[in-house]
């Protein structure tokens, strides 16, 4: 019977770097389930990011961004041998183990979350993140708008107007109801990561007798992040 797994042998190329990007199932359902505060719910953004930890203390990606119900991890070390298959539905079920014994609550559904994997070459890395960091911020602006309009008009009026309207028309909009979406939270319009962290520790190497400077990692969650740029990235120590 094993000839009728088909599927079972495709693998990641080799010797590439790959992004898996998560997303959660019909959030949007969840949402209104769990009455999730609009349009940012803070608890939530503290649970992905819980869950983007535990990401990286199993898989050990070099990066992993989140916003909104959505989470990219990138990693050089492909595990379970680049089975594509293995790693989405395990990366996937892990995701949605961890959502839930962080969130801690009464759900209505089981919650899930889908998974794809995109393999990255070192040159596309910026321009992938910076990509996703861009939907972040419009999804802010989107958010804010709808929640506003919905104050105003009946819910699918306002949605007809949101589609109609470009997103510096929406931040006008916004402005004009005194709400500069400047003075937002950064997560909110930059997202969340988590990576590695250096400490510089400076101590007395006793056997050469003289002072050495050794470097000690430690994981970090970013809820200020800059503006996704060549420099940051370098900074930290994920592209050359
Ligand atoms: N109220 C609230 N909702 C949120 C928040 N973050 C994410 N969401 C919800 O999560 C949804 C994520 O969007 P999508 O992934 O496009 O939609 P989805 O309903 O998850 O559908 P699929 O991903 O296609 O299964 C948003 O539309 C919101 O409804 C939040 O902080 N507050
Ligand atoms: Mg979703």
């Amino acid at each position: 019977m094993k000839e009728y797994e088909v599927y079972s042998s495709m693998r990641v190329p080799k010797n590439s770097k790959i992004i898996i990007r998560l997303d959660g199932r019909a959030f949007h359902k969840l949402a209104s389930d769990l009455n999730l505060v609009k349009p940012y719910d803070e608890n939530f953004y503290k649970i992905i990011s819980k869950v983007c930890l535990d990401l990286f203390k199993e898989f050990s990606p070099l990066f992993v961004y989140t916003f909104s119900d959505e989470i990219s991890l990138l990693l050089d070390n492909v595990p379970f041998d680049g089975r594509i298959e293995k790693i989405d539905s395990v990366i996937a079920s892990f995701t949605a183990g961890s959502f839930v014994i962080h969130y801690g609550a009464e759900f209505k559904k089981p919650p899930a979350f889908d998974s794809r994997i995109i393999p990255i070459s070192d040159g596309d890395i910026l321009r992938y993140f910076r990509w996703r960091q861009d939907e972040s911020w419009r999804n802010c602006v989107n958010s804010h708008g709808i929640y506003y309009l919905k104050n105003s008009y009946p819910d699918n009026e306002a949605n007809d107007k949101i589609k109609g309207m470009k997103l510096n028309e929406i931040h006008e909009f916004l402005f004009q109801n005194g709400i500069n979406l400047n003075d937002v939270e950064t997560y909110k319009k930059r997202g969340i990561a988590v990576y590695r962290k250096y400490n510089k520790v400076e101590g007395f190497n006793k056997k050469e007798n003289k002072n050495q400077t050794s470097y000690r990692s430690y994981v970090y969650t970013d809820w200020e992040l800059p503006i996704f740029s060549e420099d940051f990235f370098k900074s930290i120590g994920v592209i050359e």
